[in-house]
């Protein structure tokens, strides 16, 4: 059967019309990975599955969102949208607005994005607005924005983000035959946590499968939810979820509480590290923020959480390829040799 993206696909969980004409990428459909060395490596009693987000046309998960968001903003004959991002979400409603035709705004924070995805916000053709401060602060702006003219929002406070966003978890249960029993994910405004697990809720009233227990990871120096307080500056490696005051909050504390799961944190080091581990044993390159679920994994594992008779799924939310100057930095740098043959075989040390 032709994969039409998410909307076609899981058209009558979706508050859109049937006759709806999607603008879409043909997002979702994304690997779902047994990650049997990790799983060594960790030295894991249960079993690992990376969900690779990054596979997504603009490369994170913020895909299954806007091409609902979008094409909601398009039946209500919007001419143009507006976000606050830490970048992957400007690179998706960039790309989104170009294959509508509309425009698209995006506020920033100057200095705290990652190339990759700015590079895309402006090749897509958005308006890119730096502003010298924060994710929060962009929000902010962004919601006066939204009140003040017809431009519409395309944050995850808009609702029909977190309901594309939803999607994945009908895929992971479609893919597994029934829900994992848990679902580790990098938290950030907190708008993904609440999509997963709305989306496991549904299906389950639906179909009547399990719920799985949410496990959220935010950054050590961009820990708002875990410490109960917002970060007036917060601080972390993971630029895609340096967020002090996420706007999905309750709703993430209310995915914790109801599912019996947790909210804790990661320091830079060990995402960095995970991040390192995720790729060298996988095979799978994600960006820094993405690797925080494998990062709480292990820190569970060293608890002894997790039971021989568990499934976990890992969220890879975004693509390494997006922040390869992070990716390179502390990393063993090339050999270099004269262009003959035995400089190569003598750097090669086969023996
Ligand atoms: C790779 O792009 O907030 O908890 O403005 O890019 O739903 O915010 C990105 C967030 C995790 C956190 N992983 O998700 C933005 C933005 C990656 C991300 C998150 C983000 P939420």
């Amino acid at each position: 059967m032709k994969y039409s993206g998410v909307i076609t696909r899981y058209l009558e969980h979706l508050p859109l019309p049937k006759d709806v004409e999607p603008v879409t990428l043909l997002e979702g459909n994304t690997p779902l990975i047994e990650a049997d060395n990790l799983r060594r490596e960790l030295k894991a009693p249960c079993k690992i599955f990376l969900k690779f987000e990054g596979a997504n046309p603009t490369g994170s998960f913020k895909d299954r969102g806007m091409t609902v968001a979008i094409t909601k903003a398009v039946l209500d004959k919007a001419e143009a949208v507006i976000c606050a991002s830490t970048g992957n979400t400007s690179a998706s409603a960039a790309a989104y607005a170009a294959k509508a035709g509309i425009k698209a705004f995006v506020v920033l924070p100057k200095g705290k994005i990652a190339i990759g995805k700015l590079a895309q916000a402006l090749i897509y053709g958005a308006k890119v607005i730096e502003i010298d401060g924060n994710f929060d602060e962009a929000l902010t702006i962004v919601r006066e924005v939204g009140a003040k003219t017809k431009v519409v929002i395309v944050n995850s406070i808009n609702p029909y983000r977190i309901e594309g966003q939803k999607t994945a978890s009908f895929e992971i249960i479609e893919n597994l035959g029934v829900a994992p029993t848990h679902h580790s994910l990098p938290v950030g405004n907190a708008g993904n946590i609440t999509a997963y697990w709305k989306g496991y809720v549904e299906w389950k009233e639906k179909h009547g499968t399990t719920l799985p227990r949410m496990l959220g990871f935010q950054a050590e120096g961009a820990a708002p939810i875990v410490h109960n307080r917002i970060f007036e500056h917060p601080e972390t490696v993971a630029t895609a979820i340096r967020i002090g005051n996420p706007a999905s909050w309750k709703q993430a504390v209310q995915a914790r509480d109801d599912s019996g799961g947790r909210i804790e944190m990661t320091s830079d080091s060990e995402i960095i590290a995970a991040q390192r581990l995720i790729a060298s044993t996988e095979g799978i390159f994600c960006e820094p923020a993405s690797a925080s679920s494998v990062a709480g994994l292990r820190k569970l594992v060293a608890e002894s959480y997790f039971t021989g008779k568990d499934t976990v799924v890992c969220t890879l939310t975004g693509n390494g390829l997006k922040d390869p100057d992070t990716a390179a930095r502390g990393i063993t740098p090339p050999l270099s040799a004269k262009p003959v043959l035995a400089d190569v075989l003598k750097l090669m040390d086969l023996n």
